[in-house]
């Protein structure tokens, strides 16, 4: 028999949006649980990626870009769940890229100031540094923005130095026993994962307005003979967004719900047949119930 579980504990990835904390939570867990796309304010919602080796559970908590525009309910929403996960936590991981400190990240920079708890610094898309000699004075100046417990050049994309980040993390984590099961990956739901999975694929093939007017429910979820039966809705703001998404013979649709149900397929492991709806809700990102009706409640 193995010893038992000796350390535990949650750790907080932040940081501005679009720095690579959802791609760096896949990477730490190993697997797929958080949605990544090229456009800022991907994550709307706070998740946990929960790693459990064979002495260690470590609870990573992704949580939307922290930003300074408070413009809108759905801004208010992310920055206030973000700002919620800065707290209670044992650990808190600060992304910025290596391509160097941007205006936005001084914004989660002076939020974590205030907090008296560990924060790793990690400077993230260490790939896209052609110059690797600019990465030991930016570690330096880093260090002089605040007193980091640890600084840690990673690369979630290709995964290299995560094991690293990860050994130094585990430092921080307390001596107790695991929260959840150890073979638990995430506080959320299949129906939760698979909206989700919907909502990525709209982040990652429209442009300007529309990802950001679309929320994703589930309708239907339901198995029956080793096939997922999934009805999603797509809720728009505007009726003439729904053209934009629905596309020329129905066909922008089809591709979202091909690469959608292919996401679920790997990520449920079972056969997945999907519907798509696209449907009008005027206004739901600015309106406090349809925003809570959606799932977009303070404690997620
Ligand atoms: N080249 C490179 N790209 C990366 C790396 N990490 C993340 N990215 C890319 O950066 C973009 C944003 O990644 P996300 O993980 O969605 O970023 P996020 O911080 O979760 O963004 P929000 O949820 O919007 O706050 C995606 O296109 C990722 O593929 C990295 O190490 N190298
Ligand atoms: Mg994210």
């Amino acid at each position: 028999m193995s010893d038992p579980i000796t350390r535990c504990g949650l750790v907080t990835l932040a940081g501005r949006p679009n720095v690579g904390k959802s791609t760096l939570l896949n990477r730490l867990v190993g697997q797929k649980i958080s949605i990544t796309s090229a456009r800022a304010q991907t994550t709307r919602h706070r998740l946990l990626g929960i790693k459990t080796t064979s002495h260690v559970q470590a609870i990573y908590v992704d949580t939307p870009g922290l930003h300074k525009d408070n413009k809108g309910m759905m801004n208010r929403h992310l920055n206030r769940v973000a700002g919620a996960s800065l707290q209670g936590v044992d650990c808190i991981v600060l992304l910025i890229a290596a391509s160097g400190w941007t205006k936005e990240d001084e914004h989660p920079l002076q939020l974590l100031a205030k907090q008296h708890i560990p924060v790793i610094l990690a400077i993230n898309k260490l790939d896209q540094l052609k110059d690797r000699g600019r990465l030991l004075p930016l570690m330096e100046q880093s260090g002089r923005k605040m007193a980091f417990a640890d600084i840690v050049p990673v690369s979630a994309r290709t995964g290299t130095n995560v094991d690293d980040l990860e050994k130094t993390i585990l430092k921080y984590l307390p001596e107790q026993p695991p929260l959840y099961p150890a073979d638990q990956v995430t506080d959320r739901g299949e129906r939760f994962l698979a909206a989700e999975l919907v909502r990525e694929q709209i982040f990652r093939g429209f442009q300007q307005e529309v990802p950001y007017a679309t929320a994703v429910s589930i309708e239907q979820f339901k198995r029956a003979k080793g096939t997922l039966h999934v009805e999603a809705t797509i809720w728009v703001e505007r009726e003439g967004q729904k053209p934009i998404l629905i596309g020329k013979d129905g066909q922008r649709l089809k591709t979202v719900g091909t690469r959608a149900r292919l996401a679920m397929q790997k990520m449920f492991a079972r056969k997945v047949h999907l519907n798509l709806w696209v449907k009008v809700r005027e206004g739901w990102s600015d309106n406090e119930r349809l925003l809570r009706s959606l799932g977009y409640t303070d404690e997620n």
